[in-house]
């Protein structure tokens, strides 16, 4: 994936962990990516490759060899460089040159359309021509400190007369440890040793690159006087122009680092928040808030004609909410490292909330009328059917009926009646059954309406944020 592509993945996770993460540690992170970005910007697809060493070493007469130039003091006329000097090849970038203190008269570019025998395998190189290390008058803390982030090789240039000094000059072994293989010692001024003597300083240059934790280090053997080497030296630089800039590397890994650093602070995946799982906590406060008794109370009194007390839903113990509330919690923050579990907490309302939110959503419910009609209706058919009857056996004795009619009619208002009266008692109880199931369903929806928005709702929004995180870094480590 791109460097800005990225980045921007990297950027969200690090807003989304705002308020969460110590703003201090954020604020790191983003510092990284934006020098990480700028680095990016200010290289733009060169490839820094520094000639470094001694007075006299023989700096400035590379440069001037492998840039067909004049641009390098060479000691002859003046002793020492004092300034940095660069040549580009194919387009410069102002940036990088203002960024490492290289004025406008020390650029020179060769171009790809005008330079005769333009070097195309050498695209995009800024080869640069540093100040003699051991110049007293020179700034070089300043110099390296810009130019180690930035270099793709370094060329240690050294005289074979002083090379002991110049090889174990701290400033430069300190922070280049890291990078010993974008560094190469070239011993210069071959043509004034005997081979036996060059062997000897090689060996010896070795010797003090690998106790300087510099194993990685190439050393290299040239005369910029008689050309000798000088292939061995250009190809180190096409190779290092050929593998790309460092840079962009080194920018990716710079954001990858912060990536790892956020993504060592998320758990691996959130925990769900499905139906299934909110309604165990559901229930717990159901029956903790005692609905169950109002229910039973509810059935037993439309059941009985007569009627009894209802029972009144309570808010729930505030002991039995906090165990269920801490029940809750424990399942909104599992598999969640530190700074996360804390939102989780910081998300959920107190124990006092949650009883009171429960008291209202059972509170709330609807207490059913004490009166069934279609039971009523019954009972008042028996009722009536009963005094149908008993006129009825008026009219007959007044008027003279046999024994045998009035016993078929006693019977049939009897049976009638002894119906109905049975029907209304079942339609009763079963009536009362379900406005009790009716009841009960009915705080189970207000008390899990309660649970969705004082303890859901909270946690999802926490959860949303670790996935959008969690999501961005995947992607972004991807
Ligand atoms: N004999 C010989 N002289 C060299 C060689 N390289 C550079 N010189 C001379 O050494 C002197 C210092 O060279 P210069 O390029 O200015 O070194 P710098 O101080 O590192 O930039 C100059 O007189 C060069 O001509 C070499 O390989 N052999
Ligand atoms: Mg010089």
């Amino acid at each position: 994936m791109d460097l800005a592509t990225t980045i921007e993945l990297v950027r969200t996770a690090i807003a989304e962990s705002e308020g969460i993460l110590p703003s201090a540690e954020l604020q790191i992170a983003e510092d990284q990516i934006r020098e990480a970005l700028w680095r990016h910007e200010l290289v733009g697809g060169h490839t820094v490759v520094a000639l470094v060493g001694g007075t006299g070493s023989g700096k400035s007469s590379l440069f001037n060899l492998l840039t067909h130039s004049q641009l390098g003091e060479v000691g002859v006329l003046r002793p020492t460089t004092r300034r940095p000097a660069a040549c580009t090849w194919g387009t410069p970038s102002p940036e990088l040159l203002d960024h490492l203190g290289i004025e406008g008269e020390d650029r020179i570019v060769r171009d790809r359309a005008l330079t005769h025998g333009y070097e195309q395998e050498l695209e995009g190189l800024v080869l640069l021509d540093l100040p003699d290390q051991d110049s007293v008058e020179v700034d070089h803390a300043g110099v390296v400190d810009r130019l180690v982030p930035l270099v793709d090789l370094l060329i240690w240039m050294v005289d074979p007369q002083k090379y002991a000094d110049h090889v174990l000059h701290e400033r430069y072994l300190g922070p280049l440890a890291a990078r010993a293989d974008a560094m190469v010692v070239v011993i210069n001024h071959a043509d004034a040793l005997s081979p036996e003597n060059l062997a000897r300083v090689q060996q010896d240059v070795r010797r003090i690159l690998d106790d300087g934790r510099l194993a990685h280090s190439s050393v290299l053997t040239m005369s910029v006087a008689t050309g000798e080497g000088l292939d061995g030296v250009r190809a180190r630089i096409g190779e290092a122009v050929a593998s790309g800039s460092s840079a962009d590397a080194t920018a990716l890994a710079q954001v990858a680092g912060v990536a790892n650093w956020l993504g060592r602070r998320i758990g691996e995946a959130e925990p769900d928040l499905t139906p299934e799982s909110i309604a165990p906590t559901v229930e717990a406060l159901v029956r903790a808030s005692g609905t169950d008794a109002v229910a039973e109370s509810i059935e037993r009194s439309l059941s009985r004609l007569t009627g009894s007390p209802l029972a009144t839903a309570e808010p729930p113990a505030r002991a039995a909410v906090a165990a269920i509330g801490s029940g809750w919690a424990g399942h909104a923050k599992h598999g969640l490292p530190k700074p996360w579990d804390r939102e989780v907490d910081r998300a959920l309302p107190s124990v006092e909330t949650l009883t009171e939110a429960v008291g209202v959503a059972v509170g709330t419910v609807r207490q059913p009328v004490n009166r069934i009609r279609a039971a009523d209706h019954l009972l008042m058919g028996a009722g009536a059917a009963f005094l149908v009857g008993l006129v009825v056996l008026l009219v007959g004795s007044i008027a003279g009926w046999p024994a045998a009619a009035y016993l078929i009619v006693a019977l049939l208002l009897l049976g009638g009646a002894g119906f109905l009266a049975w029907r209304s008692t079942v339609v009763r109880s079963e009536e009362a059954d379900r406005i009790a199931r009716e009841y009960s369903a009915e705080a189970r929806e207000n008390v899990g309406a309660a649970v969705a928005e004082v303890l859901v709702a909270p946690t999802r929004d926490v959860l949303r944020r670790h996935r959008m995180i969690r999501e961005a870094l995947t992607k972004a480590r991807g």
